[in-house]
């Protein structure tokens, strides 16, 4: 992969426009906010063959093998109130899912909420929201990084995620061009980045992949032993998870219960 030839390739007005591509880098999220410090105009993308410390929610890591998969990071300057970044996920959710889809067909791609994509019910992509706040900035952030990892050709996973983890590659049993697989992400990042911008319903969309919906659940508030049991009805326009039980309709935010739907057995 070379930045020109994928620029070359670029169908979008203003993602990719603006493009790093690295061997290796701690993680891109962090080149990507030193960046947009510096000024990087909205739809900047870094990208890396590797990193030493991805970042996945939480503390969490992300691990992937070198010069495999799709790991990059877009820089975003959304007019949006910090309550309303879910929407972001939302759109990111389902551009990803739509891009691994274009691939992958006719496997079933779904989004575990939040922001999971799932092949036949294993992990291929993570993503992960990061806001900066700049000396006089007001209800919006200056800019929010969205991280993408994608495991695209790896196949082969440490211990710890060979239960949970899969990759493109192994779901269809082949290769796939990594280039190819970038540049139709960022065409559908653009293209439902700018629908919610537009104010268009896109968690709709969202819903349509949203693993266990209608099923019964059980999740656990972060850092207590309460949970909360009930069935999937959807998630709210900017990305709340709507759970329905005897006692009515429950709004779960991302960041309030630990445990996803389909960790939970019940
Ligand atoms: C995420 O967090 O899934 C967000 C991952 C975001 C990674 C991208 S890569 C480009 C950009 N730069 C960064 O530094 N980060 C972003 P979370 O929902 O907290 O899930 C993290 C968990 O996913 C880990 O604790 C592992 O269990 C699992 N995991 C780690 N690496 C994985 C992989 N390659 N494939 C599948 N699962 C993985």
């Amino acid at each position: 992969m070379d930045v020109s030839s994928l620029q070359d390739r670029l169908d979008t007005q203003r993602f990719g426009h603006s493009m790093r591509l690295h061997e290796r880098v701690e993680s891109t999220n962090t080149e990507a906010a030193n960046w947009a410090r510096d000024g990087a105009p909205e739809g900047t993308v870094v990208v890396t063959e590797f990193q030493s410390a991805g970042r996945g929610r939480h503390g969490r890591s992300w691990s992937a093998a070198p010069g495999r998969n799709v790991m990059l990071s877009v820089v975003l300057r959304p007019e949006l109130a910090p309550d309303e970044l879910g929407r972001i996920t939302i759109a990111a959710g389902v551009a990803v899912a739509n891009t691994v889809d274009a691939f992958v067909a006719p496997h079933p791609v779904a989004i575990k909420w939040p922001n999971d994509i799932i092949i036949d019910g294993r992990k291929t992509c993570g993503m992960l929201l990061e806001t900066s706040f700049g000396q006089s900035s007001g209800p919006a952030p200056e800019a929010v990084i969205l991280g993408i990892g994608l495991n695209v050709n790896q196949t082969d996973f440490p211990p710890e995620l060979e239960e949970r983890a899969t990759s493109m590659r192994l779901s269809i049993g082949r290769t796939l061009p990594r280039s190819a697989v970038l540049v139709q992400l960022l065409q559908e990042l653009e293209t439902w980045y700018d629908a919610t911008l537009a104010g268009e319903p896109v968690h709709l969309t969202y819903e349509e992949r949203l693993e266990r919906r209608g099923e019964q659940v059980t999740l656990r508030f972060a850092g207590t032993d309460r949970t909360v049991s009930g069935t999937v009805r959807g998630i709210t326009p900017s990305g709340a998870l709507r759970l329905e039980n005897a006692s009515g309709e429950h709004v779960l935010h991302a960041g309030e219960v630990t445990s996803r739907p389909t960790h939970v057995e019940n």
